[in-house]
């Protein structure tokens, strides 16, 4: 089974304004409940439990269809986080990240390129921004569903006109410890980096996001911008990128340097390549009880195993 994307582009609807989690959730409810549920009344006002604040929302995104498995709340999306630079608890990023400061942003894409440069945080929201609506697998065994707005990765890499030479692209996360007390402790060697081969990279699926529920990416969530590559492990999708580097050689990862053993840089989510101290097998999708069965290349091996043809997936994990 797959959504989020499918070959005809189903998310490339006529451009619409977003609206905000309310009404898409009135829209879920008015498919399953029916018209005359929703006419009359009976679907409850969405809850505004405190927590983190709405953001703005923003203008001129491509809405993408309902899925066919119900998003998380924007409290659980936003109030069960990883962000390590800000604590090690799930609430902590919610708690703390509203020191990081998002104004002035910019990227600075280097490396393999023939034009290497930096682009302002204005300039990446001026990308044809689209609402994908993905699975995020941790490797610790949970799982949600989260409505992104973004733009394909690739875009952005394009306009820096890669050399030959560019077989990996390296992330890199602001390094302020000052704003990011997790940056004054040394479990990990900070900043947070990531990477990818350069097909998974420019991969339609592979976006960098922006927003959430239609609206500016909350800071918990890794704003201004964070990378989405929604078939492997989430330690993948590194947040509040400040540096691109397009490499010749696979580059050094945060999570693999911590513990070789332990994380891979391919992280593709499989339930047959168990971690060493647990299952990979099924998963806690937020909000549920019962467990359910993980997914190879976490439900998009349609799109995406061909990446890896003739690849011993345990040897590459
Ligand atoms: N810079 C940075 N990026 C990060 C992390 C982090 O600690 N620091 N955690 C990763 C992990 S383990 C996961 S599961 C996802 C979680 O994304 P979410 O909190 O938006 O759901 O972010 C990933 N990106
Ligand atoms: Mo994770």
């Amino acid at each position: 089974m797959t959504f989020g994307i499918r070959r005809s582009r189903p998310w490339a609807l006529p451009e619409r304004e977003v609206t905000d989690e309310g009404l898409w959730n009135e829209r879920r409810r008015f498919l399953r409940l029916g018209a005359a549920a929703a006419v009359a009344g009976l679907a409850p006002p969405v809850a505004r439990a405190a927590g983190v604040p709405r953001t703005p929302p923003l203008a001129g995104v491509r809405r993408a269809p309902p899925p066919p498995e119900r998003p998380n709340t924007w409290e659980q999306i936003t109030g069960y986080c990883n962000f390590y630079e800000f604590g090690t608890g799930k609430r902590d990023p919610a708690r703390y990240a509203g020191r990081l400061r998002t104004r002035p942003w910019s990227v600075v894409v280097e490396g393999e390129c023939e034009r290497p440069g930096e682009v302002g945080i204005e300039e990446i929201l001026r990308f044809p921004l689209e609402e994908r609506i993905y699975r995020l697998r941790c490797v610790e065994g949970w799982s949600m569903v989260i409505p992104w707005v973004g733009f394909p990765l690739r875009l952005l890499l394009e306009r820096f006109k890669p050399t030959s030479a560019a077989r990996y692209v390296a992330f890199e996360t602001l390094h302020e410890p000052d704003r990011m007390p997790g940056q004054r402790r040394t479990f990990l060697d900070w900043p947070y980096r990531e990477g990818l081969r350069m097909d998974e990279a420019v991969h339609p699926l592979t976006i960098l996001a922006v927003g959430l529920y239609g609206r500016v990416l909350p800071k918990p969530n890794g704003a201004p911008l964070r990378l989405v590559v929604p078939w492997k492990y989430g330690f993948k999708s590194i947040k509040s990128i400040v540096r691109i580097r397009l490499v010749r050689e696979q580059p050094p990862t945060t999570w693999s340097q911590a513990a070789p053993h332990e994380y891979g840089f391919y992280a593709n989510v499989n339930p047959d390549v168990p971690h060493p101290r647990w299952s990979q097998r099924y998963e806690r999708r937020i909000g549920e009880l019962r467990r359910r069965p993980t997914l190879l290349f976490n439900g998009y091996a349609e799109q995406v195993a061909h990446l890896y043809a003739g690849m011993d997936l345990r040897r590459y994990f």
